[in-house]
């Protein structure tokens, strides 16, 4: 960065001085990679994406429940194409094997997913909610959840 400044400070006073055709074709080609370089780190930057989930009722009792997830952008606009997927887990507990189950929500209106998700018992759950856009994760977010 200070080297490349050091330079587009010694360009400019060439182009300053020199009124030679050759000096400025060189001043102008020093001068035009920087704004690309300074633009990369803002371009590469991840979009965020805010992921809510509740359920009807709450807490989700044993059984199906409704489960809504509100999908909003960094901006906190409403993302309404997404599909969205939320993965229930729960942990072995001594003879109990792990469970694991999928529920996939459909577009509701204005960023407001919803589907209904069987809860296989009660205790303590993972839920994983995925929101991808033509297949591409574009966020996830993990919820503690508590069932009755
Ligand atoms: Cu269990």
């Amino acid at each position: 960065m200070l080297h490349t400044s050091t330079q587009r400070v010694h360009g400019r006073g060439t182009f300053g001085l020199v009124v030679a055709g050759a000096a400025i074709v060189v001043a102008v080609t020093m001068a035009i990679p920087l704004p690309a370089a300074e633009q990369q780190p803002a371009a590469s930057k991840k979009p965020t994406v805010d992921i809510m989930l509740t359920s009807k009722p709450s807490p989700p009792k044993t059984g199906d429940n409704t489960f809504e997830v509100m999908v909003k952008d960094a901006a906190g606009k409403p993302i309404t194409d997404a599909e969205v997927t939320a993965m229930f887990y729960m942990g072995a507990m001594g003879a109990m094997p792990e469970m694991k189950n999928n529920v996939t929500l459909k577009h509701q209106k204005e960023g407001r997913y919803v589907g209904t998700g069987q809860v296989m018992m009660a205790g303590k759950w993972d839920v994983t909610v995925m929101v991808k856009r033509a297949g591409k994760e574009i966020g996830s977010k993990k919820f503690p959840l508590t069932a009755q």
